[in-house]
């Protein structure tokens, strides 16, 4: 089972900015984090981070053949992007969303996700955790089909 962990822009500054909001892990300590809880579930996980809405688009078309699930966290496209969204309902592969912070407890625009209704479902709020509910989630998910 192989899935695609996509993070959107200024995920790349996780750890080194407002750690209050965001936690102290880098995206790179996370993503060695959740290998390690990939190989014990016995999955293959790929990360990948842009900051440009067309190259995350790009991405989620050519993960088609390429791999069972994917993990998003759209960043600030969650709130704005039409393009993701069509592309994660072209694409059809199960995906779950996620997030660092509760986007249902910060300002009004933050608690709309265009992006979540081509989602099975979205986990938000246990910072760097959503990444690791995010992984079960979608591996238990895949087993049940
Ligand atoms: O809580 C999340 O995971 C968000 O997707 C994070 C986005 C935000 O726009 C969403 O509403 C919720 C922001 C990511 C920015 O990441 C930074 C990391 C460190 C320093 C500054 C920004």
């Amino acid at each position: 089972m192989k899935i695609l962990f996509l993070n959107g822009p200024n995920l790349n500054l996780l750890g080194t900015r407002e750690p209050d909001k965001y936690g102290n892990q880098t995206l790179n300590d996370i993503e060695e984090y959740i290998k390690k809880e990939a190989e014990l579930l016995n999955v293959e996980v790929n990360f990948y981070q842009s900051n440009i809405e067309g190259e995350l688009v790009d991405k989620i078309q050519s993960a088609k053949n390429e791999y069972d699930g994917l993990v998003i966290n759209p960043a600030a496209y969650t709130h704005t992007s039409v393009a993701i969204r069509d592309a994660l309902l072209a694409v059809n592969i199960p995906a779950v969303e996620i997030h660092l912070s509760n986007i249902h407890k910060r300002e009004e625009f933050r608690k709309i996700s265009l992006t979540a209704p081509a989602c099975i479902g979205q986990i938000t709020g246990f910072g760097a955790n959503s990444y690791k509910l995010g992984l079960i989630a979608i591996t238990d998910y895949l087993k049940s089909l």
